[in-house]
């Protein structure tokens, strides 16, 4: 199958507009300079495969929403590795595809979605904010690795050799990673850095994460922006092991 191709399986949503109407006056959520809803539906650019519950995925929904982009969404069933291998070799979501060309890791897919939307400077500013986005995300895996781990019940065969729990160290970076943004490190209303912690933590109590509460300021944002039309209409389901519900 190549980039092209759709999977036939799955939903397909555009987003052709902002929903929730005018963008701010801060220019939070402001649709691409001169594009109207209908040229959007148009001019389609590419589409956004994902795991309909992906916390990765969510980032790059809530993105596309809030600045209209014109980015077909396609949701791939979980799990399913060898169709999203064949775009990514990490067999993971989300990627998106532009003119054939699968574009991944998550990093380089918000970023590419700052760029569509014109780089709004209050959602991003990479030479102050990149290596708080990166870490995130590597705390989002951190958070998505323990999580897997504990849901596959997969038994202890050798003695530990290392000497520690990598899902209990995985978690612990998670928590650690919170404390450092909580140190100012996270601006307020709608910026890329917010939204990717946002749909981390809001995946997480979906699924029975740790709690990571008690962090006034992570606190705050998280609701703020959990109100906004993007979160709402992409907010995972409540799911826990052993449950029948697709994950
Ligand atoms: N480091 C990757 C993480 C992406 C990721 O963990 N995606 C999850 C869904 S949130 C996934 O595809 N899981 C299936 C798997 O790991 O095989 C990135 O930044 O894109």
């Amino acid at each position: 199958m190549t980039g092209t191709e759709s999977w036939g399986v799955g939903s397909r949503t555009l987003h052709a507009a902002a929903p929730t109407g005018a963008a701010p006056a801060d220019g939070r959520g402001a649709p691409l300079a001169g594009r109207t809803p209908e040229s959007t539906v148009a001019e389609t650019q590419g589409r956004l495969l994902f795991f309909t519950s992906s916390p990765m995925g969510r980032m790059a929904r809530v993105l596309i929403r809030e600045w209209a982009l014109p980015i077909d969404e396609e949701a791939v069933p979980f799990f399913a590795p060898d169709p999203v291998t064949a775009l990514n070799p990490l067999g993971q979501v989300p990627v998106l595809v532009e003119r054939g060309e699968p574009l991944f890791p998550t990093l380089l897919v918000l970023e590419r979605l700052w760029v569509m939307a014109g780089e709004p400077a209050q959602a991003y500013a990479p030479a102050r904010e990149r290596q708080a986005l990166a870490t995130v995300l590597v705390a989002g895996d951190a958070l998505v690795a323990a999580l897997y781990q504990r849901w596959s019940g997969l038994e202890r065969t050798l003695p530990n050799n290392i000497g520690f729990d990598p899902g209990q160290r995985n978690l612990a970076r998670l928590l650690a990673t919170l404390d450092w943004l909580e140190q100012g490190r996270l601006r307020d209303g709608l910026t890329i850095t917010g939204v990717a912690v946002a749909c981390c933590m809001l995946w997480s109590d979906a699924r029975g994460g740790p709690a990571w509460w008690g962090r006034p300021r992570l606190e705050a944002l998280v609701a703020e922006l959990s109100e906004r039309e993007s979160f709402r209409s992409t907010a995972p389901k409540r799911w826990r092991p052993g449950e029948s519900e697709q994950m």
